[in-house]
């Protein structure tokens, strides 16, 4: 039969071609010059019917069987040039999966993200300014004269041209006023230095948030009914605040924003320094002197601002008793809020 012979004939090429070949495009194009819909084996079979009837189921038969040999032909070259490939690329396939930590959140960074959060479902909007600053931006425009007392509790870092480190967030309030018309409602969330000597409370670096309300008859229970909801929203509901008066040169009145105690309850313990209260931030109405250094009018329009320090808010948040904690990376200490995410 003739056909025999073309079989072997095929076989014996498929074979020699393939012997050859060493890269997957090469391969690729073989598989279609053999098995493709018009390759070289469905060829011979469409070539069947032209045989005399009785040559014809034999001549069947051999074809798909060869169809089968060629089909396992190529997949073994196939496996063989995978894995000649996987040898090139230098990649030990025998070695054990390696398993890598998938990043999480700083526990300031969870506690920021809250705050924000909690602001902007007040309508507060986000806004951000220079960590270096002008003396003019971090005192003199907030209403601290050179001579007051008051920046020494800032004491900063200065840069040899007289620019320095902001001390607070308080700063941003003159950048977006000058630049903004009243109605303002924003909250500035943002990194500050002191030269503060590291203890349990204190840090050279921490974060504050500020907040900024300033438009037509704002009033202090505008500032406290906002605050009593930030800090339910915070904490817990069934938390109170109060005020207590204090002293900031760009606000007047000026007060210092305690939450009664979540450890205690209100009752008195150690966290609490047994008052019941637990100090959280610093407030107050806008001064009239700031309020006229951007140059806007102070007969009409009036607001309040707050600064809070997200350390102290985490602390509080998580119970944890040390500032510098969250600065020195320690995995025991940041892998125990792996699991919080916001
Ligand atoms: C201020 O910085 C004012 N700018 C806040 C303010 C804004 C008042 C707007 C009125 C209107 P004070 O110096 O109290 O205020 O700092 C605010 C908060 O920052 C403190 O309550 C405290 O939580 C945090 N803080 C201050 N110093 C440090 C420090 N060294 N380390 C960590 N947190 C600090």
């Amino acid at each position: 039969m003739l056909i025999k012979q073309e079989i072997k004939k095929l076989k014996d090429s498929v074979l020699s071609e393939l012997d050859k070949t060493k890269s997957k495009t090469e391969f690729q194009r073989l598989y279609y010059q053999f098995l493709g819909r018009k390759g070289k084996v469905s060829e011979l079979l469409k070539s069947i019917p032209e045989l005399p009837l009785n040559e014809r189921p034999e001549a069947g038969r051999l074809c798909n069987i060869l169809k089968k040999e060629i089909e396992e032909i190529f997949n073994k070259k196939r496996l063989e040039i995978e894995k000649k490939e996987l040898k090139v690329s230098k990649v030990d396939i025998t070695l054990s999966e390696r398993k890598y930590d998938i990043g999480y959140s700083h526990p300031i960074s969870i506690t920021m993200k809250e705050i924000l959060a909690s602001f902007k479902r007040l309508g507060f909007h986000i806004a951000e300014g220079p960590e270096i600053e002008t003396d003019y931006y971090n005192f003199t425009a907030l209403n601290f004269p050179v001579w007051h007392p008051a920046r020494d509790m800032q004491a900063t870092f200065f840069l040899q041209d007289g620019r320095l480190l902001r001390t607070h967030t308080s700063p941003v309030q003159i950048r977006i006023m000058e630049s903004y018309k009243p109605p303002i409602c924003v909250v500035v969330p943002g990194r500050v230095f002191r030269s503060d000597k590291p203890d349990a409370t204190h840090y050279p670096i921490f974060h504050q948030v500020e907040g900024l309300f300033v438009d037509k008859d704002v009033s202090m229970p505008d500032l406290k009914g906002m605050l009593l909801y930030f800090a339910r929203d915070i904490f817990e509901e069934k938390v109170q605040i109060r005020f207590r008066p204090s002293f900031f040169p760009f606000t007047e009145p000026s007060v210092e924003v305690d939450i009664s105690c979540i450890f205690c309850g209100n009752k008195g313990c150690g966290m609490c320094k047994q008052t019941g209260w637990i100090e959280i931030l610093g407030a107050g109405m806008v001064h009239p002197a700031v309020i006229k250094n951007v140059g806007y009018d102070n007969r009409i329009y009036n607001g309040f601002a707050f600064g809070l320090g997200v350390e102290r808010v985490t602390m509080l948040k998580y119970r944890i008793d040390d500032i510098r904690l969250f600065y020195e990376n320690h995995l025991e200490f940041l892998n125990q809020f792996k699991k919080v995410t916001f």
